[in-house]
């Protein structure tokens, strides 16, 4: 009877050991992998591990929507008659006067385009909801040639096969990449419109990026250079850690 009451008393010590040593790893493992996280050097402006977070929403959103979606188009008389402005950086102070598109072609030669050449190419025009990251959003009707037109029209499908699209102010000071199947989206635009009148300064003249898809950091104002590659372009606001896809 007493050997039988120390045997289990053993056992009972036995197991709380056990216990408490897994106890005690598990602490040690959660402090390892808490500096582990707060060690790892930021890359463009976050941790590793986040940005994997962000990827795998994305590669998520794409597997279910699809790359087809529509966003929601409104009536001409929804939209606001005055555009709010927002963000600058690479607007060349609106100094347009010898402004042309430069597209980079795959075997390296690049053609130059005009506003009048674009023009010639079929109009698209339609209102919706511009939403910027900053939590603002607003109704606005805009008006330009589908990216997948321009691609068509400049004999540009095999560049746009590539996976990215990048795009960059002539300055360079903006820039931001984006992938092809969202740049060859239905509503994707080159915009040369706002309101059927030409861009104002501020809102991107002459040629502005329009992606209903992805929210407003990555309608580009004043494009400059477009290029396709099959490595993610650089891009302005990814580079201070926020999200590459922006998709909505
Ligand atoms: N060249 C350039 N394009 C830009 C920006 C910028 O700073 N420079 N800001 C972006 C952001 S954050 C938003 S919300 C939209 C705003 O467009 P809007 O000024 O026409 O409203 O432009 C985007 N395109
Ligand atoms: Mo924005």
């Amino acid at each position: 009877m007493n050997h039988n009451k120390t045997y289990h008393n053993r056992q009972i010590f036995r197991k709380t050991f056990i216990a408490f040593s897994l106890f005690i790893l598990l602490c040690i493992g959660c402090l390892f992998l808490w500096k582990q996280l707060y060690q790892q050097k930021k890359e463009n402006g976050t941790y590793k591990i986040l940005r994997k977070g962000l990827h795998v929403n994305e590669m998520l959103f794409y597997s279910l929507q699809g790359s087809e979606k529509l966003a929601p188009t409104y009536q001409k008389s929804d939209a606001v008659p005055f555009v709010r402005t927002n963000g600058k950086i690479g607007l060349n102070n609106g100094d347009t006067a010898d402004w042309h598109l430069k597209v980079i072609r795959k075997k390296s030669d690049t053609i130059s385009i005009t506003i009048a050449d674009l023009k010639k190419l079929p109009k698209t025009s339609f209102a919706f909801n511009f939403k910027c990251i900053e939590g603002w959003s607003q109704i606005s009707h805009w008006g330009g040639v589908k990216f997948s037109d321009f691609v068509k029209a400049f004999h540009l499908e095999e560049e746009a096969q590539l996976q990215f699209c990048g795009l960059e102010t002539s300055d360079g000071g903006y820039y931001v990449g984006i992938d092809n199947k969202s740049m060859l989206h239905p509503q994707t635009l080159l915009a040369y419109e706002l309101n059927d009148k030409p861009l104002p300064v501020n809102n991107g003249a002459p040629l502005r990026l329009i992606i209903p898809i992805k929210y407003g950091v990555k309608h580009l104002k004043q494009i400059g250079t477009i290029f396709f590659s099959n490595y993610r372009p650089r891009d302005y606001w990814f580079e201070r850690g926020y999200d590459y896809y922006c998709g909505l």
